[in-house]
């Protein structure tokens, strides 16, 4: 094992000091790629893969997957946080930024739901989704994303909890209010900030 690493208490690796900062409250350091899903996991063909913009939006749009692989893509190194405390530091995904599909649509509301093949749905502030903090990826670590891992695409939010991240998606809804998803009618934090440990509806 490598030196910067012990055996903490808590069963989990310590962290190396230099990423000790890029650790949330109560997350460890997972070095794999868990993979957690509800339910079946749905098979999306790319001949049939669509990603939609639509509800309150000037426009709707929609891109088969060969007009997505058309728009610009862009590498996003970050990190990621799931609600079930495993952290994964300095990882690498590829796909096109959020923006430049909203763009397209216009969006009207202040408030979008990502839905997913096979149903999964997850809310949050249109805003969370602009300015380069979101991505439609199709690639992790140069390779196709995996199917378990919601191949052909999903979506990357990395600066909230994982549930925050559709796998399969299939689109956005924009919205002039906020509506609970999936996780977020079972119990999971509306908002669901990392850093301010918003794992559960009453943190
Ligand atoms: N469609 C869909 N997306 C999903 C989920 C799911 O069950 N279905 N699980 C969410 C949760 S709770 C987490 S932690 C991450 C897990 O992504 P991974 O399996 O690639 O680690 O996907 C999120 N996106
Ligand atoms: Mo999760």
């Amino acid at each position: 094992m490598n030196g910067f690493i012990s055996r903490g208490f808590g069963g989990h690796r310590r962290v190396p000091e230099e990423l000790a900062d890029r650790l949330p409250p109560g997350q460890y350091v997972e070095s794999g790629f868990p993979v957690l899903t509800a339910g079946p996991t749905p098979k999306v063909d790319t001949a049939d893969w669509t990603f939609r913009v639509d509800g309150m939006v000037g426009q709707e749009r929609k891109w088969t997957w060969e007009e997505f692989g058309q728009l610009p893509f862009e590498d996003v190194p970050c990190d990621i946080h799931c609600v079930t405390k495993w952290s994964k530091l300095g990882t690498t995904f590829r796909g096109v930024p959020v923006d430049v599909l909203l763009d397209a649509a216009e969006p009207l509301g202040s408030y979008a739901v990502q839905y997913s093949y096979g149903g999964y749905t997850t809310n949050l502030p249109i805003e969370d989704l602009m300015d380069g903090k979101a991505w439609v990826v199709t690639e992790h670590e140069g390779e196709p994303l995996p199917r378990e891992h919601g191949g052909p695409a999903r979506m990357l939010v990395p600066h909230l909890y994982f549930w925050k991240s559709a796998k399969w998606v299939a689109g956005l809804r924009v919205m002039d209010h906020d509506e609970p998803g999936f996780w977020e009618e079972r119990g999971y934090h509306e908002y669901g900030d990392p850093w301010k440990e918003q794992r559960y509806w009453n943190d």
